[in-house]
């Protein structure tokens, strides 16, 4: 095909018409795997565990389990990965070639140990391990966790266990009468339906299926739970509404440009993890599986009956307890599901992080607020525009640039003319202590005068087709090819191309965004790769579409990690992601509307990306599509405020949008959120290190830290952040009061700005108004602050910290903080961080030291404390080192607000030391 040489203006208008095509995607019904599994009949018994056939083994115990009628075989495989979660594979006993098993999300140590086994009640086999018991049923084929008499989940509870073994293409491909006859079984809709076993038709597209139909499915069932969560990505509420009425949750990675809102089409990403929380337990679901997956949640009332299939000898018991059954679904590949038995959402979250990598602590910068279009058009814009922050007085640390700063749309170039010198732009931004991001999708442009093409074509780079030769389609540049990311030679190759070397104009702060890498394919089905394309391995995109683009992100870090040597922290945001994403950067939410529904759902949106795994995330400040009145975009600015990843963006047909284009009464609400989200920056950071140690999210649902209580379960307005801010964003036009839930029964509150203070569980009608939104922090908590903003993050490094101490009923709180360079590794190869503890009891804050190992330096002090709740004044305060000389401080306190407020300390941020209130 002839390269694209220069972008013609109409050319670029129907590439964006293809680019917004929203008649493409399918609903379930269109989906063949989905009507295969549809058509096999519940309660008939399906497999038989062959459960003499037990074989206990170093890493895993496993037995056979049969179809009787297909006389299909599986070896099922089960084993403890770690106290309260087990592991649980099924595949084919001798597949005709191995089947796709996700690589690169587990952890390479990862170990797992057989469980011991032996004969249970009623011709059950019980396998043990710790506090559970696995009892498995051979007829039907069933397994149940028990712990303390307990069935906390059933597998296969259903008798819905589905695999399609991997066939040889008959001489003639072409659908399998055998097949289709043994798939169509009792099926009330008649033999004429399109199984899709060895093609499926699309449109236009036949995919053609090199192994015929090779679909897994298994259902689960969860007694006495009745909220459940995850899954992302879909524009959704964060409680999973059920799906007996409809579409299942689709799991497929795609590019849909202003995605509907409460649908369950998959967008961008997929994380096929689900949470399940009641007031006993939290439990999570992890279904490793890459190809095209589908879920369904059927929530019922049901009869518990304990003593059923469990190991108790005891009566059965009957109570009505509400009931969750979830049936996953995926194309290809093998079952390989974790069960993560919790019991606590932190355990659980602890759990997740531990199979799928703890989220990377992020470079401070990418905590500040991000300003992005498409496009900044030239190096005059960026300049006008970074003197617009200063000159208008907001703080904010990276420009963005999109594609058009490319020539023509190859990536890891520039467009001279626009950009003459890049290196002088970034040495201005940098005199700022700014960043520069600039996009690099995974197309690339056919041109073999284009180095990165011609390279990568030479050296066999590029996902095939399924004749064999290099997988062309439209995206940006025209005619395109795309890297074949799955492979670890390309992803090495990739890395390499942000050597500073390589890249020209590239300087050390750049850093990358990655769009478009679901994969988009403009003309291709569903707006992406065709199924039949093949990768590294021989392996069909359909066994790994959903995990392309955490390769790329994976390559990028790589090579921004690199080209410093090593030394430096990446900084990487991906629009596709995976479980596993949270290691190389932050996701955010693709192409959103410019309308208060938006702003609305991003809320849940984030909250279910957090819980699944990848806390650093956020929408597109305003809304990508159309233009924002004012109020919503001031609004929209108050929310991402208090949301990880903070970026104004704009499609290019929209108006500008930069903050002082608004009318001053605007631009100066949003130049006080960004402030106040610059002055929360150690909050911020200590969270972040925090979700790095622990994989505890950053942006949580009230039940997280309301585990018990009920009323919190399906909240999705508000939300905590970490634990100590409730947040709860403004989401309606004209809005002059919100119901706000702070929740608790022994809990104080207080309202971050008055520092009203609120005394157990209540529901607030709070009076608001265009100033801000509603922001509470919970009495026991230490939140650590700046006490002035400057430019960026980097300008702000000395600027002293405030601590707002809340006290709780008992007068007491605890917080912390972590700080070190900011950019660097050296907190994890020298110990060069800080990390300290506040606790204020008895009167008494002190500062001491939270991990000894932590030797970084720093010069700045602890200058300002506010004591929220202090009840009567104090007769002397005084500040001192422990067991040193103390020294009268001068304070203030307003009996009104009952705030005690220390100014002009200079109590040193890295020793220790009290401050005595008496
Ligand atoms: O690169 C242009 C845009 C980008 O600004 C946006 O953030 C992405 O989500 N990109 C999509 C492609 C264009 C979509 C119409």
């Amino acid at each position: 095909m002839e390269p694209d040489e220069e972008q013609a203006g109409p050319e670029e208008i129907s590439l964006l018409d293809e680019a917004v095509d929203k008649s493409v995607f399918k609903d379930c019904s269109q989906i063949a795997f989905y009507r295969r599994q549809k058509r096999s009949q519940p309660g008939k018994t399906l497999f038989r565990g062959l459960l003499d056939s037990v074989t206990v083994g170093k890493d895993c115990t496993k037995f056979p389990v049969i179809n009787e009628e297909t006389k299909v075989r599986l070896q099922v495989e089960c084993s403890e990965v770690e106290e309260n979660v087990f592991r649980l594979k099924i595949n084919e006993e001798s597949p005709l070639k191995p089947r796709f098993e996700v690589p690169d999300v587990l952890p390479r140590s990862l170990v797992t140990r057989g469980l011991t086994a032996h004969p249970g009640n009623r011709g059950h086999l019980e396998l043990a391990s710790g506090a559970w018991k696995l009892c498995v049923a051979a007829e039907p084929f069933r397994i149940d966790l028990v712990t303390k008499e307990e069935t906390v989940l059933s597998v296969n509870s259903m008798d819905r266990l589905y695999f399609e073994p991997l066939e040889t293409p008959p001489k003639h491909r072409g659908p399998s009468t055998r097949r289709e006859e043994d798939l169509s079984t009792s099926s009330s809709q008649g033999n004429e339906e399109d199984l899709g076993l060895w093609e499926e038709k699309w449109g236009p597209f036949v995919d053609v299926k090199a192994n015929g139909p090779s679909s897994v499915g298994l259902d689960f069932s969860l007694p006495g739970f009745e909220h459940v969560y995850g899954i992302p990505q879909h524009a959704q509420s964060l409680q999973l509404p059920d799906t007996s009425n409809g579409e299942a949750y689709r799991l497929y990675n795609l590019d849909v440009y202003g995605y509907k809102i409460h649908d369950k089409l998959g967008i961008y990403g997929s994380v096929p993890y689900l949470l399940a929380h009641s007031q006993t337990r939290t439990v999570g679901l992890f279904w490793l599986n890459a190809s095209e997956t589908l879920v369904e949640i059927n929530r019922r009332a049901a009869l518990e009956v304990s003593g059923g299939p469990g190991p108790s000898p005891s009566p059965a018991k009957k109570k009505a307890k509400c009931h969750t059954a979830v049936r996953w679904m995926s194309e290809g590949g093998i079952i390989d599901v974790f069960l993560l038995m919790g019991p606590t959402p932190s355990a659980v979250f602890q759990q997740y992080g531990r199979l799928t990598g703890p989220p990377a602590l992020p470079p401070l910068f990418s905590l500040g607020y991000h300003q992005c279009r498409w496009n900044y058009e030239d190096e005059q814009d960026v300049k006008a525009v970074d003197a617009g922050f200063d000159g208008h007085d907001i703080p904010y640390d990276a420009l963005w640039l999109d594609i058009e700063h490319t020539e023509g749309k190859r990536y890891f170039t520039w467009d001279r003319e626009r950009f003459p010198d890049p290196a002088g732009m970034q040495d201005l931004l940098r005199g700022k202590r700014r960043k520069l991001v600039i996009i690099t999708d995974p197309h690339i442009k056919i041109d073999p005068h284009y180095s990165l093409y011609s390279q990568a074509k030479a050296k066999g780079y590029f996902v095939k087709n399924s004749a064999g030769g290099d997988f062309e389609g439209i995206c940006w540049p025209g005619p395109s090819c795309y890297l074949d990311f799955i492979n670890p030679e390309v992803r090495k190759w990739y890395a390499g191309q942000f050597a500073f070397s390589t890249y020209k104009g590239s300087t050390d702060i750049l850093f990358a965004w990655n769009d478009m890498n679901e994969p988009s394919v403009f003309r291709g089905p569903e707006l992406t790769m065709p199924k039949d394309a093949l990768h590294h391995g021989h392996r069909e995109h359909r066994e790994l579409h959903n995990i392309y683009g955490l390769y790329q992100q994976m390559a990028t870090a790589e090579g921004l990690v690199q080209r410093s040597g090593g030394e430096e922290r990446p900084f990487v945001l991906t629009r596709s992601f995976f479980a596993g994403s949270q290691k190389y950067g932050a996701v955010w939410t693709g192409d959103n509307v410019a309308e208060w529904s938006y702003l609305k759902i991003s809320i849940p949106m984030l909250l279910t990306l957090s819980i699944a795994g990848i806390p650093f995330c956020g929408a597109d400040v305003g809304g990508f599509i159309g233009d924002p009145d004012p109020e919503l975009l001031v609004r929209w600015y108050q929310a991402a405020a208090c949301q990880p990843f903070f970026r104004g963006h704009a499609n290019r047909e929209t108006k500008r949008r930069e903050p002082w284009l608004l009318d001053p009464k605007y631009t100066r609400l949003i130049r006080e959120t960004i402030k106040e989200r610059y002055t929360l920056l150690p909050y911020w950071y200590s969270l972040f290190y925090r979700a790095w140690k622990t994989s505890l999210p950053i942006m949580r649902p009230l039940w997280v830290e309301f585990p018990t209580e009920l009323e919190t379960f399906g909240m999705e307005e508000e939300y905590m952040l970490g634990n100590a801010l409730l947040v709860h964003p403004v989401t309606k036009p004209g809005a002059t009061s919100v119901n706000v839930f702070l929740p608790g029964p022994a809990e104080v509150w207080y309202d971050f700005r008055t520092f009203a203070r609120w005394d157990g569980a209540h529901t607030l009608e709070v009076p608001v108004t265009l100033e801000n939104i509603p922001v509470f922090q919970r009495g026991g908590t230490v939140v650590p602050a700046k006490t002035s903003v400057g430019r960026s993050t980097g300008w702000m490094a000395q600027v002293s910290y405030e601590l707002r101490v809340a006290l709780d009923s008992e007068a007491s709180a605890t917080g912390e903080l972590y700080l070190d360079d900011g950019h660097s590794f050296q907190y994890l190869q020298q110990n060069q961080f800080l990390h300290r503890k506040f606790s204020f009891q008895s009167g008494t804050l002190s500062s001491s030291c939270e991990d000894a190992k932590g030797k970084y330096h720093t010069e700045c002090v602890v200058e300002r404390i506010l004591i929220l709740g202090v009840e009567r004044k104090p007769s002397s305060v005084t500040t001192g080192s422990p067991g040193g000389k103390a020294q009268e401080v001068d304070f203030t306190y307003c009996a009104a607000t009952s705030l005690l407020s220390l100014e002009k300390l200079r109590l040193d941020v890295g020793a220790d030391w009290d401050v005595r209130v008496r």
